[in-house]
C-alpha cells in the first residue's frame, strides 16, 4: 500500500500512532510525506529519522526549504524548533535527504484508478502539462538557487492565486480568499488527482480533483493519511 501522510511538522509521536493504526509494514508498504516533515513541532529529528528508516519518500515543503536555506546561510535563522536537528551527528545525511526530495511526485493509479500527483502546497495554473512541469522542476540541480526558485516557491507555498500564477499571503479558509485570488485548486481540472498539504486552516478535505491532508496536527489537530490503493483515510 502507498500511504500519503499530511504535514508532520516534527510530530514524531503522532507519526508512530499513525503507523500503528495502519499496521504499516515497510516491506510491503510505502510511506509518502506531503512535505513539512519538520519544524514547529517538538521532534523534528525523531520524525526525520523514523521516516528515513522506513524508506520514506515524499515531496519538499516550505519548512524543508527554510531549514536548508538557513543551514546554507542563505536565509536568517528565524525562531524555530530545529536546534536538535541542526546539531545532530547525522545532520548532513538528513539534510541531504531533504534536499533530494522532488517538488512534485507522480504515483500511478491502480486498476484503472486515477493517477496521483503529490505536491506540498499546489500547482501553478499555468502548468498545463504536469509531467512536463515536474520533469523540468525536479530535474534541475537541487542547489540553493533551486530552493529559492519561483517554481519551488509556488509548489511549496501557494494557497490562493490567480490564473496567471500570482500569489498572495492569505492563509485563512479557502472560501475567504480575497478576489481576484482564488484557491489554487479551483483552476485545476486535470485527470490526475492532486494530493497536497500546507493548508492547515483548510483542514482535511476531499474535492473533485484534489485531496488536502494537512489537518493541523502540530496545532492540536489530527494527523491525516490517505491510502491510494484503498482510497481510505485514517486519522489519529
Ligand atoms: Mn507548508
Amino acid at each position: 500500500m502507498r500511504w500519503i501522510v499530511g504535514d508532520l511538522q516534527g510530530c514524531a509521536r503522532e507519526l508512530d500512532k499513525l503507523l500503528a493504526a495502519i499496521a504499516f509494514n515497510p516491506t510491503h508498504d510505502q510511506l509518502w510525506a506531503a512535505g513539512d516533515l519538520i519544524n514547529r513541532g517538538p521532534d523534528s529529528l525523531a520524525t526525520l529519522r523514523r521516516w528515513r528508516e522506513l524508506g520514506g519518500r515524499g515531496v519538499i515543503g516550505n519548512h524543508e526549504v527554510y531549514a536548508l536555506c538557513a543551514r546554507a546561510g542563505r536565509w536568517p535563522r528565524k525562531p524555530d524548533t530545529l536546534g536538535e536537528l541542526f546539531a545532530a551527528p547525522d545532520a548532513e545525511e538528513l539534510f541531504a535527504s531533504l534536499r533530494a526530495l522532488p517538488a512534485m511526485a507522480f504515483l500511478p493509479g491502480v486498476d484503472g484508478g486515477r493517477d496521483v500527483w503529490l505536491v506540498h502546497a499546489g500547482v501553478d495554473p499555468r502548468w498545463l502539462d504536469l509531467h512536463a512541469a515536474a520533469a523540468r522542476i525536479n530535474g534541475a540541480e537541487h542547489d540553493d538557487d533551486w530552493l529559492q526558485s519561483d517554481d519551488v516557491s509556488f509548489a511549496t507555498r501557494v494557497r490562493c492565486c490567480t490564473a496567471e500564477g500570482e500569489r498572495n499571503r492569505f492563509d485563512g479558509p479557502p472560501e475567504r480568499c480575497p478576489p481576484p485570488f482564488r484557491p489554487w485548486d479551483s483552476f485545476y481540472a486535470g485527470e490526475a488527482l492532486i494530493v497536497h498539504g500546507h493548508w492547515a486552516r483548510r483542514g482535511h478535505y476531499r474535492g473533485v480533483n484534489t485531496i488536502g491532508l494537512d489537518s493541523g496536527c502540530v496545532y492540536g489537530g489530527r494527523l491525516t493519511a490517505w491510502c491510494l490503493e484503498e482510497d481510505r483515510v485514517v486519522q489519529v
